[in-house]
């Protein structure tokens, strides 16, 4: 192994373990050449294969251990590479090197996820999304292993397999996959108080996301930033999309599914792909050590969120993906993130939820991986040699010279030497602690609703009704009324009104709950958590509305331009090349994937044929202006087809662009432009048509016409 002395190094350092399979020879294992890919070794043509086909066996014995363990949660991922950049020094908080030299550039791996669901699940299930970070530092890798949520729904690691299971399928019948619509996991939520807030979130569209590029990512536990001087901050780690935050809807969700269940991966890489890179601003909140009490919460509880409002979030640097893996499974399988992958500057707080995770990962790469030698594949390999005594195990990749395997030794000049501080020496960040031996949650802890009110009150009228529907749908499919009634009762403590909607949807009472309160051993005298439930200082926080995050721009939207023979070239060239300055994607959709011939001529190839995909893959339509083509549009073959598409488009709240000539396409359809003022339903008619048309993209949906426009016909 090279000795890099830049982190870009390690680009050339993957580079080096590339192959491509291009003008070679096909070999064996052993590098073998061989000459016949078609047929195994048999006694005559028709004879019995021979057990001496080293090549049939060795071929099949590959193909047979090709898999490995997916991983507990998180199986179903998507990865990228990128850069980080700091914009800002934080120096006076961190020594960490790549938070402090403004300009520097540390490369990145990040792997997006679902939680629950299997590998092959689809993207679009309502769930929570990891937001995984490997900073490849000078100073060693840094792992952030992060959520597109600020909180979580334990307080303790003690739970987490509980919870897993909980959501998980059933295990008599593995039903049903990605989904924690089903008995198990409402009845163990029903009896977690804790885990209301994280409820609000994951029943709000975050858990629906339009892309990754579109999702915040949240280090959700406080961390502790170590200064030169060796004083420390807590700190909370925020990443905030370019593009805004930006979700679908349950609906829409529930279609891509089907549709398209990789539509998260696909967007990923295609936008990539196309050079429109994903970014994040990187942000920190940071929190003296000796202001730790100054809150009505406790900062080591992971299910409470430090309210921008009190403190805000300083944006220090930029996240940017811009390189696709080249191999799936040797990069975004094979990344191993872990909690414990720290760097000089950076320390752990008594988080009980983080204390767990820093066992836990270690031990699920041994076992998925196979190998404590899992930091040597390359896409886990630090930018710096690895020095230390540790040697084999299996497939041990690294070759030391010389006989020391040891530390003190003579014999190896006492190589390698142990750093001091002064030389980037890990040290951990002294903190005194003392304390009983107890298994006790802190009653400081124990306040579960504050913050699950403050997020439902902090959301815009459309966001509640979508979270309203969310429980409902979620709360439908449990068979047992009692936990259904449990979990009114819970809601109750959140708001009365959320409660009352949600019990009248899924045929129970709300019933005043009394909880034993789980987190406090069965004899003790304190805390009633109906009784003396505290209320937060903060009672709305603009920053938990996704409302607040819309961003004027469309660049990595899809447009869907739908077309037939005849349809205007020039007004879709215009649009087209309009759209297309801002970096959003233009794509053709006409009755088959036979080329469409414009007025003028021309024959352009469709992307796809109106059966072939649906309004769900697209941000907005534009109806290719053209009597011609409207009326091939809307001949028998058709009408069905492009009216759900229309139909679709406009009960999901999309700007539709309805070209001249297209009269009889809506006049058709659910959208009404008579007595009707809707920003997003766009008419050649309209002064600046393709202005409005593209303002009413960048707002990403009109939600607030949610009601009225499923209310028409
Ligand atoms: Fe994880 N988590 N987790 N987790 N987690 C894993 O590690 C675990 C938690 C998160 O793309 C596993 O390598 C425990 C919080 C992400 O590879 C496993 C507890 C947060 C990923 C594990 C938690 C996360 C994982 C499974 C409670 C947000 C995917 C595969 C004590 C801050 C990383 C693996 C990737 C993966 C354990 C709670 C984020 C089993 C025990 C809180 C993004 O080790």
């Amino acid at each position: 192994m090279n000795d890099p002395k830049s982190t870009n190094e390690k680009l050339d350092q993957l580079e080096s373990h590339k192959t491509a399979n291009e003008e070679t020879k096909l070999t064996t294992n052993q590098g073998l050449k061989i000459s016949n890919n078609q047929d195994s070794l048999k006694a005559g043509d028709r004879g019995p294969t021979l057990l001496e086909d080293f090549i049939l066996r060795e071929k099949i014995t590959h193909f047979d251990h090709e898999r490995i363990p997916e991983r507990i949660v998180h199986a179903r991922g998507s990865g990228a590479h990128g850069v980080f950049k700091l914009n800002k020094s934080l120096s006076p908080y961190t020594k960490a090197k790549f938070l402090s030299e403004v300009g520097k550039e540390t490369p990145v791996f990040v792997r997006f996820s679902t939680v629950a669901g299997s590998k092959g699940s689809t993207d679009l299930a309502r769930d929570v999304r990891g937001f995984a970070i490997k900073f490849y530092t000078d100073e060693g890798n840094y792992d952030l292993v992060a959520n597109n949520m600020p909180v979580f729904f334990i307080q303790d690691a003690m739970k987490f397999p509980d919870l897993v299971h909980a959501v998980k399928p059933e295990p008599d019948n593995e039903i049903p996959q990605a989904a924690s619509a089903h008995d198990t996991f409402w009845d163990f939520i029903s009896l977690m108080p804790e885990s209301m807030h994280m409820i609000m979130w994951l029943m709000s569209d975050r858990a629906i996301p339009r892309s990754f590029s579109r999702m915040e990512g949240f280090g959700v536990h406080s961390f502790k930033f170590i200064n030169e001087e060796g004083k420390s901050h807590f700190v909370k780690f925020h990443f905030k999309p370019k593009l805004g935050v930006h979700s679908v809807a349950w609906d829409e969700a529930q279609r891509i599914s089907g549709v398209d269940p990789d539509f998260h991966k696909r967007d990923l890489w295609e936008s990539i792909e196309k050079g429109n890179f994903p970014e994040w601003d990187f942000g920190v909140q940071l929190i003296p050590e000796e202001d730790e009490d100054k809150f009505d919460f406790d900062l080591l509880d992971p299910t409470k969120i430090v309210p921008e409002e009190e403190v805000p979030v300083e944006i220090v640097g930029t996240l940017t993906l811009n390189r696709n893996p080249d191999n799936f499974f040797a990069e975004t399988e094979q990344v191993a993130f872990h909690p414990g992958h720290l760097v000089p500057g950076i320390d752990f707080s008594n988080d009980p939820l983080l204390q767990g995770r820093l066992f836990s990962y270690t031990d699920t790469q041994l076992s998925r991986l196979g190998s404590p030698n899992f930091h040597e594949i390359p896409i886990n390999r630090s930018v710096n040699t690895v020095h230390n005594n540790q040697r084999d195990g299996h497939m041990r990749q690294q070759i030391v010279k010389g006989k020391v395997s040891y530390e003190p030794n003579s014999i190896g000049g006492g190589c390698p030497f142990q750093a001091m501080m002064s030389e980037g020496g890990f040290t951990s960040h002294e903190e005194r602690v003392s304390g009983t031996k107890i298994r006790q949650r802190s009653e400081s802890f124990v306040d579960h609703y504050s913050q699950a009110k403050l997020f439902y009150n902090s959301q815009s009228a459309p966001e509640k009704i979508h979270l309203q529907n969310a429980l409902i749908f979620e709360l439908s499919k449990v068979t047992i009324p009692e936990i259904r009634k449990r979990m009114v009762g819970q809601l109750n403590f959140i708001d009365k009104n959320l409660a009352e909607k949600v019990a009248a949807k899924v045929g129970v009472e709300v019933t005043e709950l009394e909880f034993p309160n789980q987190s406090l051993p069965a004899d003790s005298t304190h805390v009633d958590l109906q009784s003396e439930e505290r209320e937060a200082h903060t009672t709305f926080s603009g920053a938990l509305s996704m409302r607040n995050t819309v961003k004027n721009t469309i660049e990595g939207r899809k447009i869907g331009f739908i077309m037939a023979d005849g349809a205007d070239e020039t007004a879709l060239n215009d649009l087209k090349t309009k759209l297309e300055s801002e970096n959003a994607a233009v794509e053709i959709i006409a009755p088959s994937l036979a080329p469409v011939k414009t007025d003028a001529g021309t024959s352009l190839t469709p992307k796809h044929s109106l059966s072939s995909t649906a309004s769900v893959c697209f941000d907005a339509l534009f109806i290719a202006a053209g009597e011609k083509s409207a009326n091939e549009l809307l001949n028998p073959e058709n009408k069905q087809l492009v009216l759900h598409f229309i139909n679709e488009a406009y009960k999901h709240c999309k700007a539709i662009y309805f070209g001249e000539g297209t009269e009889p396409l809506y006049l058709n359809s659910n959208v009404s432009l008579k007595n009707h003022i809707d920003p997003a339903i766009v008419n050649s008619e309209d002064e600046s048509p393709s202005d409005k048309f593209i303002n009413a993209i960048a707002n990403h949906r009109v939600w607030d016409l949610e009601l009225e426009r499923n209310a028409i016909k």
